[in-house]
């Protein structure tokens, strides 16, 4: 990587790689918005940006799809990703960096010791354990053995993707490899758990810029989330709810009910269940994401969600979730009911809403263009 800009501001590597200052502040407010700051806080955020030496990025990468590094280089701003990437911040990543074999191999090194202490370390990807760790050896060292030695001098440690952050599809049942989540091997570092598969690549963008302006990391939930971007149910920013509250359901994927937007809870959505912030922030600048595609969310931010397939079955007896019950009888009952200690909203059966709801459909007004503005 480019190692003659180091001792560069964030604001100097942004304006060197041609972006104007005006669009250094648009990012700034477009950050702050999203780490949730309040908005007084913006000339806080691009004074630390202006003044502050870029935070070091070291990424490793284990076994994993790559799928996460996919969906950061398509982060919504392009300076999001910009800001972490390329000359401006990234010391090492063997799947991005121009330089391969022992030349990268020395970059990583040398940005090691010279940061000690100082730097962030990303991990995608879980780590194969049994077997001495043989099942992801990269230049004959193991998996474990890389991480350790990365970690050693790591101010904190971003686990990016639920491979990393969970153990993800290598740990899945019967977990041939002895997957495990870098929280069961590193055990000194303040670790930020950013899980989906792949996580939305602002998520880390805001921790580091987090880091950067105020030297802490995020305020974190009791699973070590930044509570910003998974405060909330899936169910809860989803444009789909209304039907969902109104007890009107999609019962096959090609059907008319599907492609109107009604909720695709009996084809199996998880989003009940799921703390993901793709409801509001999307993909490919706010695109779209699974839902919207007309798929149920698999619950891809979730602990252990491939062993809670087939992911197309209706939630049956998920425990501490009374929902399933409610689908089939909705529009006669009301239900409340808990997850993770969160109260779920209460289901109201609702003919009147339902009643209104076909109203505003046969106008026109659910269609998904109107519910997004
Ligand atoms: Fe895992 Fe990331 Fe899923 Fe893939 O690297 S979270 S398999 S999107 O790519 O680690
Ligand atoms: Fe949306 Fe799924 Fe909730 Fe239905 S069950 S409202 S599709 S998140
Ligand atoms: Fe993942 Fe579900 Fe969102 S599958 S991307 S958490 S809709």
């Amino acid at each position: 990587m480019n190692t003659k800009n180091k001792s560069e501001t964030y604001l100097e590597a942004v304006l060197r790689k041609g972006y104007t200052r005006r669009d250094f502040m648009k990012f700034v407010t477009y950050m702050s918005a999203f780490m949730g700051l309040e908005s007084s806080m913006i000339g806080q955020v691009a004074k630390a940006l202006e003044t502050k030496k870029r935070i070091p990025v070291i990424w490793e990468h284990f076994q994993e799809c790559t799928g996460c590094s996919e969906s950061f280089i398509r982060s919504d701003h392009p300076l999001a990703a910009d800001l972490i990437l390329d000359s401006i911040s990234l010391d090492y990543t063997d799947t991005l960096m121009a330089a391969a074999g022992h030349n990268a191999e020395e970059a990583k090194q040398a940005s090691m010791k010279e940061n000690y202490g100082k730097y962030i370390l990303v991990v995608e990807g879980a780590i194969p354990t049994k077997d001495d760790g043989v099942y992801c050896t990269i230049a004959g060292r193991t998996a474990v053995e890389i991480l350790k030695e990365s970690a050693a001098g790591a101010a904190a440690i971003i686990t990016f993707g639920s491979c990393s952050a969970w153990g993800g599809i290598q740990a899945a049942y019967p977990n041939p490899t002895g997957s495990v989540p870098v929280d069961a091997i590193i055990k000194d570092k303040p670790i930020i758990r950013v899980p989906g598969c792949p996580p939305i690549g602002e998520v880390m963008t805001g921790v580091v810029v987090h880091y950067a302006t105020f030297g802490t990391l995020p305020a974190l939930d009791d699973m070590g989330r930044p509570k910003q971007f998974y405060g909330k149910r899936v169910h809860d920013s989803c444009y789909r709810r209304p039907y969902f509250d109104a007890g009107l359901f999609a019962e096959t994927f090609d059907s008319e009910e599907a492609k109107k937007g009604y909720c695709l809870y009996k084809l199996g959505c998880r989003g009940p269940v799921t703390y993901n912030a793709c409801g509001f922030m999307e993909w490919n600048n706010g695109v779209s994401y699974p839902i919207k595609s007309g798929y149920p969310c698999i619950g891809c931010s979730e602990k252990d969600f491939w062993d809670n397939g087939p992911f197309t079955e209706r939630l049956e007896n998920l425990p501490g979730f009374g929902i399933e019950a409610t689908a089939d009888k909705i529009g006669k009952i009301v239900v409340g009911a808990a997850v993770a200690g969160a109260a779920v909203h209460a289901v109201a059966s609702n003919v009147a809403k339902r009643k209104e709801l076909k109203k505003h459909e046969d106008r026109g007004v659910f269609n998904e263009k109107n519910i997004k503005e």
